[in-house]
């Protein structure tokens, strides 16, 4: 069969997963969307054969022929549309954050616990990335020993007009929250956050770069550098120091170019570019998923745990001191 999707929130995110779903992927089709903004919901409706613009997002979920549902609104407005998705006994991917802060994660995770099953999955894609991937094969593998730290970097060529310093924590450093975790098997327990005196290419008053620690209760240390203005493109980087070598990601992507007495590569410009093959990954595995009736990748757990990490360093940047992750006990439903 088909999996009918409701699309909700038809922005960057939205719109494009509604293309990779028209487009890429097979085995799926987008049967509604939903936006606040209708002409914009309609304008990316418009675009694919039978798919109906809504601008509430539970009339999009309850449209006829949906199967399951893509979240893509901003993470505010997350919660309402997993709950509403969750009544129906639909399976969900949502992009992250799952939700803004742990409680309202919590809370998610506690209504999928009701119902004795997984059905969210949530768009932490680097898990699907080539690299990543093979970063974790290799460390699963234990040829390198035990991890004793990870060296992760995170930079953007510019960021939004909205973007605010607790954002670079939110929205891009939760990215290294979910990856650290998956990669070492391990949970964060404690993240302090450091900031330098501000890039001259930053907004007037965003503290970006930040430098951010985690400690893991497998008595790792990994520490992430997030900057969102270095101009010269999209760069995600990873480096894992193990007991008996290290492994690096995220340094090369493609060709290497040698002309006029230089060698060198492109940088992607933005993330679409940087994880394309990723996104695409993701989304035809929640698919194929979906399709036998099961969900798989990063799951409400994760998310909560990211929300969890996520608020232990808005504190710690606040505060300007280290500050423990608190986590309640894992559900069996996660093991
Ligand atoms: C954005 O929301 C993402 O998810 C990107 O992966 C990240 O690189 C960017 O910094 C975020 O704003």
């Amino acid at each position: 069969g088909t999996l009918g999707v409701a699309v909700v929130g038809a922005g960057r995110m939205g719109a494009d997963h509604v293309r990779r779903i028209d487009r890429v992927i097979s085995g799926a089709r987008v049967a509604a969307v939903a936006d606040v903004d209708g002409e914009r919901a309609k304008a990316v409706a418009d675009g694919v054969a039978g798919c109906t613009a809504y601008t509430d997002p539970a009339a999009a979920i309850a449209a006829p022929g949906v199967d399951a549902v893509l979240v893509a609104s901003p993470g505010p407005a997350h919660e309402a549309a997993l709950t509403e998705a969750l009544a129906r006994g639909l399976p969900v991917l949502c992009e992250k954050p799952l939700t803004p802060d742990a409680a309202s994660a919590l809370r998610v995770v506690r209504a999928e616990e009701r119902l004795g099953r997984r059905l969210v999955q949530v768009g932490f894609m680097r898990r699907y990335d080539a690299e990543y991937l093979r970063l974790k094969a290799l460390l699963d593998g234990g040829g390198l020993g035990r991890a004793l730290m990870l060296h992760q970097r995170h930079r953007n060529a510019s960021s939004p007009p909205w973007f605010t310093g607790e954002m670079l924590l939110a929205d891009s450093v939760v990215h290294e929250m979910d990856a650290t975790r998956w990669l070492l098997g391990q949970e964060i327990t404690a993240v302090t956050v450091m900031r330098p005196r501000p890039s001259g290419n930053a907004p007037e008053g965003l503290d970006d770069p930040q430098f951010v620690v985690f400690e893991t209760d497998g008595g790792a240390l990994a520490d992430v550098e997030i900057y969102v203005n270095c101009r010269f493109g999209y760069q995600v980087q990873a480096e894992a120091v193990c007991e008996n070598g290290t492994a690096r990601i995220g340094d090369a992507h493609g060709m290497l170019v040698s002309t006029g007495g230089r060698w060198g590569g492109s940088i992607a410009p933005g993330f679409e570019e940087r994880f394309e093959d990723a996104y695409d990954r993701q989304v035809r595995a929640w698919v194929d998923a979906a399709l036998c009736g099961e969900v798989t990748g990063p799951g409400c757990w994760d998310g909560y745990a990211a929300a969890a990490v996520c608020e232990a360093g808005l504190r710690s940047r606040a505060e300007g001191r280290r500050v423990e992750v608190e986590l309640v006990e894992r559900p069996a439903l996660y093991d």
